[in-house]
């Protein structure tokens, strides 16, 4: 094993920098191997912190010169950086570095991707460009000069306003200089600096108190016709963000960039976002309704991070949940207000259930706001992310929904350009609301999904609830406090008709009781209603009662849960006994498809069931070991089994929800399409794929080519559709990855990891391209039946391909050990395949400390 001697930070060892920089000027030279980078730093100490050495990060760069106030000076290499003797008094700083974008494949720092430079500094990229103390609570302005020529980058852009370009593209080979000037102060990882040869889809916005905006999305020729949608996307954004939020954009520019080698979805760097061309560019004919839901809400994250993340920043990395946490839940807010409020709440809920629940209740579990870390690039977790936004929903059903406009309002109000802590944030709740939220912290402290458990009694006209919480032991903490869980609660009558609206109970004691008095008949509950906290709710309740539920439930998404419950217990049920699935299920679903008054994208979810993942974390859950095997038969007999009973409502449904007319990504439509295509899917399975083959034939967008080729691939069919679409789509990196995806996603069990290991012998693979890798790794974990065949080829395959992908590109390497997080549920054959694994790639020398950490934790 490699590294083993990598650091532990801790969150307790917080200590300021030292120094206050008032500006920085960046000079860059692009060349391709060989960049120059001049920083000019005027730093001045700051008096209130005791004095350490003058330390500044670095990593990967060749040392040119460096000038304490113009006098040259030798720095001192240290583990992760330099320390240079300067003056106890204000001095002017001056390094210059060389770096190769060319060969950095890890995609941080300065790098580059189809021939065009680009950055990405997020968390802590900026080391790799030049000496800085890149730590998120320094923060200045910044002013970046770029040199180049216009042949070799015709367009120059960086962070803030465009000052001054001497760019013309008539004089190809003549020097060109372009200079951005950033007046916002801001910590080195929301620096950016992009270069290449790229067109603009240009708009403009005026902003609510009359400024004009210059919006761009830069993408490579040949994409201009795929950024209209990203571009309404933004704009929508920025008018609902003052709306909602009151804040308004603050620079005379605003630029997207879409990049094709990217580590993760996309950056909010300040006024130059960076986007994984996954996640801003869209058509009707490359991207599904999916994709362009997903593109939405990724550009309003990135916008909204203006303010909660750039505006008020972080004041170290443990802090991340406080804009993350906080930018998550606002786009969150964002869909809902574009789209359906109940179907994006599903959404959410079947997101967090998918990937945090098994990060929170596995080895990887940590608090939202982590304590420690050796490498914070593996702390950009679902966690952090969806749980943390989870946190300041419950937040702000506690406090309701006005105070929490008010508490936001002095939020940004006290921290505009602060680094601020989750501890400034709660502080801010307290003194608008007047609240104690000492127990309510304990959110951010506390890992591992609370389980809340639920007793019911009735007499003297008096309806009782009993709860009580509990949290499984997680690594490091065996001991949890009762958390403060807000569960809304409603009631129905036997008749169906709600005779209590949604009331928020606060469960604050391990046990705790609430009456209902004054119910002549005993009433029926529904519980967490909306998903109010992120937790795990045990109500032992019959299928009748679940099926009354489902037909009769008020709110939207306990009404779904119902159905979903039933689902599940039918599965259950099936893996265990081998039993016929349910038919209080099948008859509830099918009266909830008849009901037109129902939107079709709620009654497309309707018709989903859990997934072969969540089947096995609920046996494991429940002292079982997961058959994988099993697992699949049983899922696959619900299909046929709700093909069957639905055989007189699908073919119905799959006519009625045809779309006429132009394409639109709209919600509505959208809603049609996946319900029409949820019914073709069932409708396949006894047609030998005909209705499907028909719709591909017929398609004249990817949501409608992409679903009836999975349906034919699921049928065994498809084939031949499968080789054009190759054809079709040879063209475009972003379809090709779905044409990698597919076939992996619905290969047998057996057949997936062959299928893979051929696909990666294809001459489109290239591992150096983050989504090609995910598209076709990705599939396979994400395959249940696949992945843990009995074989374990799929566990040895993918350990091959993360040991080869390490020391190119650790970050997304690290990220994809998590398929192996859950290898504690399966019985010891499985278990010790695994594990065979994991050791092997533990023992690969020089492991960089992105996976070194992550399988480390994941093997204990
Ligand atoms: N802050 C970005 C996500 C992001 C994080 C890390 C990155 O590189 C390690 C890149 C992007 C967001 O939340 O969208
Ligand atoms: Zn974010």
């Amino acid at each position: 094993m490699s590294d083993a001697t990598a650091q532990t930070i801790y969150l307790e060892d917080y200590k300021p920098f030292g120094w206050i920089i008032d500006d920085v000027h960046l000079t860059f030279r692009l060349h391709p191997t060989a960049t120059r980078v001049i920083s000019r730093i005027r730093f001045r100490p700051d008096y209130d912190v005791h004095h350490r050495p003058f330390f500044l990060h670095g990593e990967g760069l060749k040392h040119i010169s460096i000038k304490v106030d113009g006098h040259e000076v030798e720095p001192t290499h240290v583990d992760g950086g330099i320390e240079v003797d300067v003056p106890e008094a204000p001095f002017n700083w001056e390094a210059e570095v060389e770096i190769n974008p060319e060969a950095n494949t890890a995609l941080e720092g300065l790098y580059m991707s189809n021939g065009m430079y680009c950055t990405q500094c997020e968390a802590e990229g900026f080391r790799k460009i030049t000496w800085y103390p890149d730590r998120p609570d320094v923060m200045a302005q910044f002013t970046v000069r770029i040199e180049s020529t216009a042949s070799h980058t015709p367009v120059m852009l960086s962070n803030g306003n465009g000052l001054y370009t001497s760019t013309d593209q008539t004089q190809k080979d003549t020097p060109s200089v372009t200079i951005y000037q950033d007046p916002w102060p801001k910590p080195a990882y929301l620096f950016a600096l992009v270069a290449g040869d790229l067109i603009a889809h240009e708009d403009k916005f005026t902003t609510m108190s009359g400024k004009e905006v210059n919006l761009a999305i830069w993408v490579r020729p040949g994409d201009e016709d795929k950024c209209a949608f990203g571009m309404e996307a933004l704009k929508k954004s920025m008018t609902w963000d003052e709306e909602v939020y009151g804040r308004e954009y603050d620079l005379d520019e605003f630029n997207i960039v879409a990049v094709d080698d990217f580590n993760m979805g996309a950056m909010e760097n300040k006024g130059l976002n960076v986007f994984n061309s996954s996640c801003v560019l869209a058509s009707p004919e490359t991207s599904t309704d999916a994709n362009f839901e997903r593109i939405e809400a990724i550009i309003a994250h990135e916008y909204f991070h203006n303010w909660t993340g750039n505006r008020i920043t972080c004041r170290d990395w443990f802090q991340l949940c406080l804009k993350e946490g906080l930018t998550v839940y606002r786009d969150q807010q964002f869909t809902a207000d574009m789209r359906s409020e109940p179907v994006a709440r599903i959404a959410n809920v079947l997101a967090l259930r998918g990937r945090q629940f098994p990060e929170d209740q596995g080895p990887l579990s940590h608090p939202v706001r982590p304590e420690s870390f050796q490498e914070i690039n593996n702390f950009y977790t679902a966690t952090v992310y969806e749980k943390g936004a989870e946190v300041i929903g419950m937040l702000r059903t506690l406090v309701g929904a006005d105070e929490y406009s008010k508490a936001l309002d002095l939020y940004f109000d006290r921290h505009d350009g602060d680094a601020a802590t989750i501890e400034d944030w709660l502080q801010v709740f307290e003194d608008s609301t007047g609240r104690d939220l000492t127990q309510f912290k304990r959110w951010y402290s506390q890992p591992g999904t609370p389980r809340v458990t639920v007793r019911e009694d009735y007499a003297d006209d008096t309806f009782t609830l009993h709860l009580s919480q509990s949290t499984a032991p997680t690594p490091g903490q065996d001991d949890k406090a009762p958390q403060v869980i807000p569960v809304n609660v409603g009631l129905l009558n036997p008749n169906g008709d709600e005779v209590m609206p949604t009331q928020t109970l606060e469960l604050t004691e391990t046990e705790q009781s609430f009456a209902f008095p004054g119910h002549a008949t005993r009433p029926v509950p529904s519980i967490l209603r909306g998903f109010s906290a992120p937790v795990i709710l045990d109500h032992d309740i019959d299928n009748a009662r679940r099926a009354f539920l489902l037909a009769h439930d008020t709110d939207p998404f306990n009404r779904w849960e119902s159905g979903r419950m039933l689902a599940r217990g039918s599965l259950m049920n099936s893996i265990a006994t081998g039993a016929a699935p349910d038919l209080a299920y099948l008859n509830g679903l099918g009266a909830v498809l008849r009901d037109d008054t129902l939107d079709p994208a709620y009654r497309a979810l309707m018709l989903g069931q859990p997934s072969q993942t969540e089947l096995a974390g609920l046996l494991h859950d429940t002292g079982d070991t997961p058959d994988p095997e099993a697992i699949h038969i049983a899922s696959e007999a619900l299909r046929d089994a709700k093909a069957a009973a639905l055989a007189d409502v699908l073919p119905d449904l799959y006519q009625a929800n045809q779309v006429k007319g132009a394409f639109s990504p709209e919600a509505g439509p959208a809603g049609q399409r996946a319900l029409a295509n949820a019914a073709l899917s069932l409708l396949s399975r006894s047609d030998a794929g005909k209705q499907a083959a028909a719709q591909y034939q017929q398609a004249d967008n990817m949501t409608q080519q992409l679903a009836a080729l999975s349906c034919l691939l699921d049928a065994g069919q498809g084939a031949a559709q499968l080789a054009s679409f190759q054809v079709q789509w040879a063209h475009d990196r972003l379809v090709m990855d779905k044409w990698f995806s597919l076939q992996i996603i619905h290969a047998n069990p057996q057949d997936a990891a062959t299928t893979t290991a051929r696909l990666t012998e294809h001459k489109d693979f290239d591992m150096k391209n983050p989504n090609r890798f995910r598209a076709v790794m990705g599939a396979l974990s994400m395959h249940h039946a696949g992945f843990h065949y009995r074989d374990g080829a799929a566990y040895a395959l993918l350990a091959d391909w993360l040991i080869r992908l390490d020391p190119l590109n650790p970050q997304t390497t690290a990220r994809m050990c998590s398929a192996f997080q859950t290898w504690k549920r399966y019985d010891p054959a499985r278990q010790e395949k695994i594990t065979t694994q994991l050791d092997r790639i533990l023992s690969q020398p020089n492991l960089s400390r992105d996976t070194t950490e992550m399988v480390s934790r994941i093997r204990d």
